[in-house]
């Protein structure tokens, strides 16, 4: 078994970390209560099997000085390094990113290399499609990649109004740490897309953790994360597979039962030449003994 994996939470204070844990954790009756963050607070948490400590780190500004003091403490052996920014704070973008500045610059006085994910949060639905929040985006990535330069960074939009957009964000985040694994459960989700004329299929863990995608187009995809709270909340209800069809849009949710796994396997068309016999069928596996080693390895080795 591997060692325990640590993953920052960093950011201003009032971006918006805390709620972004609780809102992982289905904590939601806590989100009114939220008090700034004093110091770090960490917490333990077991995804896809694996030890992970959650650090959050208060960003209230004197919290923040005291971070790079003890640099040695909090930047080393870091797996993962989320950085929020609160989008609807744009008074504040200049601290921001002078924030971002002084912690890349810690990463490499201490010759650290941890994935970096932005995430854009606060990007509420009803502002979503605004420019503001295109330019701002914009702006502020360009910048971001040029203080980051030779880090791997990427970009995400999230609300704790849409928590499959914290989701997304936060799996892609661990399917960085097994990249190989994760190509290949691609692979497979690839080829059952083609078995069920799918444009999109998704593969999410028990705990909400999408393990795998694959999507044919960009639309596809974004298609099927648009429907993904329903079709889970419809899903916890009714506790059959879910069938849903809107505007030339089909999907379906099915139990996957693999070895001690239990997943959801979520598949999107658009195509409307597939009828609902054909595309509600159970998955055919040929091989689930290969299926299964893949998933094992996927959960012992990130
Ligand atoms: N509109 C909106 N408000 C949010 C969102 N996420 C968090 N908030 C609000 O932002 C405020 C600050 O949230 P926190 O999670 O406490 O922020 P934090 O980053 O932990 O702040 P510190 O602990 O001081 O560093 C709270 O009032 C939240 O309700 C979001 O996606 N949209
Ligand atoms: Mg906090």
């Amino acid at each position: 078994m591997s060692e325990m994996k640590k993953i920052l939470f960093c950011g201003i204070d009032n971006a918006g970390k805390t709620s972004i844990l609780h809102i992982l954790r289905k904590n939601y009756s806590f989100l009114s209560k939220l008090k700034p963050t004093k110091g770090i607070e960490r917490s333990q948490s077991k995804i896809l099997e694996i030890d992970f400590v959650l650090w959050d780190l208060g960003g209230q500004e004197q919290y923040i000085s005291q971070y790079f003091d003890r640099k040695e403490f909090i930047f080393t052996e870091l797996n993962l390094l989320y950085f929020i920014i609160d989008i609807q704070d744009e008074v504040r973008f200049d601290n921001v990113i002078t924030y971002f500045e002084n912690i890349v610059q810690a990463l490499k006085d201490l010759d650290q290399k941890p994935n970096i994910i932005i995430l854009y949060h606060k990007i509420d639905p009803d502002i979503e499609h605004t420019t503001n929040v295109a330019l701002y985006t914009r702006d502020l990535s360009k910048k971001i990649n040029k203080i980051a330069v030779g880090f791997s960074v990427d970009f995400f939009q999230t609300s704790i109004f849409k928590r499959w957009s914290i989701l997304a964000a936060f799996s892609y985040g661990i399917r960085r740490l097994s990249e190989q694994n994760v190509k290949k459960l691609s692979n497979y989700l690839g080829t059952w897309a083609e078995q069920f004329g799918a444009t999109a299929v998704l593969l999410i863990s028990a705990d909400d953790i999408i393990i795998g995608e694959y999507s044919k187009t960009q639309d596809s995809a974004l298609k099927l994360n648009q429907y993904l709270d329903e079709l889970r909340h419809i899903y916890v209800l009714s506790k059959k597979p879910v069938v849903l069809k809107l505007n030339g849009d089909m999907l379906t949710l099915n139990p996957l039962h693999v070895g001690k796994f239990s997943l959801d396997l979520i598949k999107y068309t658009n195509n409307p030449e597939i009828t609902e016999d054909s595309f509600t069928k159970p998955v055919q596996m040929d091989n689930q003994s290969d299926f299964e080693g893949l998933l094992h390895n996927f959960f012992q080795k990130i």
